[in-house]
């Protein structure tokens, strides 16, 4: 019968990092789909729980058992339902798992199967899974966004003495997608050039989303040398930065270890005041550690409206800890990464509820990534006009971009690019 799922089965692949991830498939009467899940390496303590093994299989990162959840425990309990009920579908899995964070069936066996119910459903009603999505979130505005490219990486991310984890630029004056990849690009290539020629072969090894990973210690150096990039091709204008601090991963004992100095919240609220001052940053994720509340909210109301002040670690894309957010002030913007609550009706719930209050949302890839290229359609169906996906180098960062051109070729003169945040 058309709309029915008639099989789902996970396996057990590999991640970008090469540790395993579920992979899952579904199966209507008229199509097969997949759907491949990111992981995280900072993750926020917040975060729905991802199910590993824990046995002496790939160091305890087996996945083994949300593989055996996904096909003896909810392949039998959706077999037969109609793809398009997402919600209800969706609602099924949280109520077979009956944990707050997921850990009983895991996030990753939940969001495979989650993912997959678009793809399907969206195959059955013909249409592109943007269109889907859009559907499914109620809305009609599909755009095309600003990516923020991570083309110096440092954190857990890089093997290097960075403690900001993410240095990204954002062509804000591009006139399209297409042309925004492009100065991405050639910004990439140049900056690859000057840091050869400035550091040597060995500061152009790459971080885990494909920046380079040079041998700095100051927070500010990697800023310096990205405008340096950008202003020899002459993109002064159109290219802005942002970072993502990831500040929880260098919090200790109530104090940040930055730069080689160990310092407090304000101190290092004035930090970033002196770097907003000097260079044009647009975009600051994670300025402060996951439950530094006192710290955010400061920041805050200095800042709101100079700079969008993004909550990853903050809020792990969960409708209660957005609430408390936004009664609290505490940041403007969310970074919606679908494996951090587990499946795509809250995930679009978690937009909406940002949306409502006025947040903008950059949609985020993980640092362990696949070559499944979802998030891209994810970002225009929910038009939220931004995303982040890394550097544009390693096929799992551009499969993100790729699929964008794509979809922006598609929709032609159906769609915008967002350009200013
Ligand atoms: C982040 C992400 C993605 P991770 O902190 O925003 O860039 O990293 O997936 O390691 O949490
Ligand atoms: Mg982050």
């Amino acid at each position: 019968m058309a709309y029915e799922i008639t099989k789902t089965k996970a396996r057990q692949v590999l991640d970008s990092r090469g540790n395993p991830t579920v992979e899952v498939e579904m199966s209507t009467d008229k199509s097969q789909v997949r759907a491949i899940l990111p992981s995280g390496a900072s993750t926020g303590i917040h975060e729905a729980l991802e199910l590993r093994d824990g046995n002496q299989n790939y160091h305890g990162k087996g996945v083994l058992r949300a593989v055996d959840n996904v096909n003896n425990i909810i392949s039998r309990e959706i077999a037969g339902m109609d793809c398009r009920n997402q919600k209800e579908i969706d609602n099924l899995m949280i109520e077979l798992d009956g944990t707050v964070n997921k850990s009983k069936l895991g996030a990753n066996a939940i969001l495979g199967v989650s993912m997959c119910l678009t793809r399907a459903s969206a195959r059955e009603l013909n249409i592109p899974l943007y269109e889907r999505i859009g559907q499914l979130a109620s809305n009609k505005r599909l755009i095309l966004p600003t990516p923020s490219m991570n083309v110096i990486n440092g954190g857990e991310h890089a093997g290097n003495k960075l403690d900001i984890q993410e240095y990204m630029i954002l062509p804000t004056g591009a006139a399209n997608f297409k042309q925004a990849v492009m100065m991405c690009s050639e910004t990439y290539i140049e900056l690859k050039d000057l840091l050869k020629r400035k550091y040597g072969m060995n500061s152009i090894n790459v971080g885990d989303e494909g920046g380079f990973a040079p041998p700095l210690i100051k927070p500010e150096e990697p800023l310096e040398l990205i405008l340096e990039a950008v202003d020899e091709l002459g993109y002064s204008k159109e290219i802005e930065l942002g970072m993502d601090a990831a500040a929880s991963s260098f919090y200790q004992n109530g104090k940040y270890l930055i730069g080689g100095e160990k310092i407090s919240g304000s101190e290092l609220g004035t930090l970033y005041e002196r770097m907003l001052n000097k260079y044009p940053i647009v975009s600051l994720e994670d300025p402060f550690a996951e439950d530094d509340w006192y710290s955010w909210i400061r920041f805050t109301e200095y800042f709101k409206d100079k700079l969008q002040i993004v909550g990853d670690d903050l809020l792990v894309t969960n409708v209660e800890r957005i609430r408390q957010a936004i009664d609290k002030k505490a940041c403007n913007a969310l970074l919606l990464k679908i494996n951090q609550i587990g499946t795509i009706t809250e995930s679009i719930e978690a937009h909406s509820l940002a949306s409502k209050n006025g947040w903008n949302t950059m949609v985020s890839h993980r640092s362990g990534e696949t070559e499944d290229s979802y998030i891209a359609d994810l970002v225009v169906g929910l038009g939220t006009g931004q995303i982040k996906s890394g550097a544009p180098c390693r096929s799992e960062r551009n499969a993100k971009y790729n699929q964008l051109m794509r979809i922006e070729e598609e929709l032609a003169d159906k769609t915008a690019y967002q350009g200013r945040l």
